[in-house]
């Protein structure tokens, strides 16, 4: 029993890294991350689609990256900034690291009032900032607005995003945005293995503990 809690102990590393690698890819949305206004939000107005943010959910709750979404009040987000070159900041929190791989964004059906360019910073699970990119979505679909999928040479090891959306009339106005990921592989740090390898001394020493009173029960105390 003693050896196979070591032989867990040394196999532990193996098994995380396996597990990395073997998982497959993962379309993010409001079941896994979370949206937030980023306080580097342009002045301007939410035209009433906004609800002072507690309704910014609906830009990821698409239920797949295939899925079909119509334009009303309770589906998109429309920001119309105050200036020139203003625009709206979201910041998404996956929770732990991906590796981003696809972006899928339904844009607005029409010029006038479609988000025009997204502007993305990357951040690791330290958040510490590790690329930038610079995204220009088509037009959404129309009557029902399906995402654009736009491959997304994104940095791995990807856990913020802010996300800085311009439009080029000063309007903002999409349904969703979404992303296909995979897990990044875990990089065990060596602290870590020295935590398993103090685990697999506390096993022994307490094994030792229990067989010495089989060995000889109370000589040396009387
Ligand atoms: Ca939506
Ligand atoms: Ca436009
Ligand atoms: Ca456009």
């Amino acid at each position: 029993m003693i050896r196979t809690a070591i032989a867990g102990l040394v196999l532990l590393p193996a098994l995380v890294a396996a597990s990395g690698s073997a998982i497959a890819s993962t379309y993010l949305n409001q079941s896994n991350i979370t949206v937030t206004v980023g306080a580097g939000t342009s002045p301007g107005s939410f035209n009433n689609t906004f609800n002072g943010g507690s309704t910014i959910n609906k830009v990821i709750d698409a239920p797949s990256a295939t899925a079909e979404e119509f334009h009303n009040q309770t589906t998109h987000i429309w920001f119309t900034a105050a200036d020139d070159g203003g625009g709206l900041e979201l910041l998404f929190d996956f929770g732990i690291e991906y590796d981003l791989s696809v972006l899928h964004f339904w844009n607005y059906t029409s010029e006038g009032f479609d988000v025009d360019n997204v502007a993305f910073t990357f951040f690791n699970g330290n958040n510490v900032q590790n690329g930038m990119l610079s995204v220009t979505p088509d037009l959404g679909s129309s009557p029902g607005i399906r995402a654009q999928d736009i491959a997304l040479a994104a940095p791995l090891n990807v856990r913020y995003v802010t996300a800085f959306l311009t439009g080029s009339n000063r309007q903002v106005d999409f349904q969703n945005i979404g992303f296909t990921a995979n897990l990044s592989a875990p990089v065990p740090e060596p602290e870590t293995y020295a935590l398993m390898g103090l685990g697999a001394m506390v096993v022994l020493a307490a094994s030792r503990r229990r067989r010495r009173p089989q060995a000889g029960p109370r000589a040396t105390a009387a």
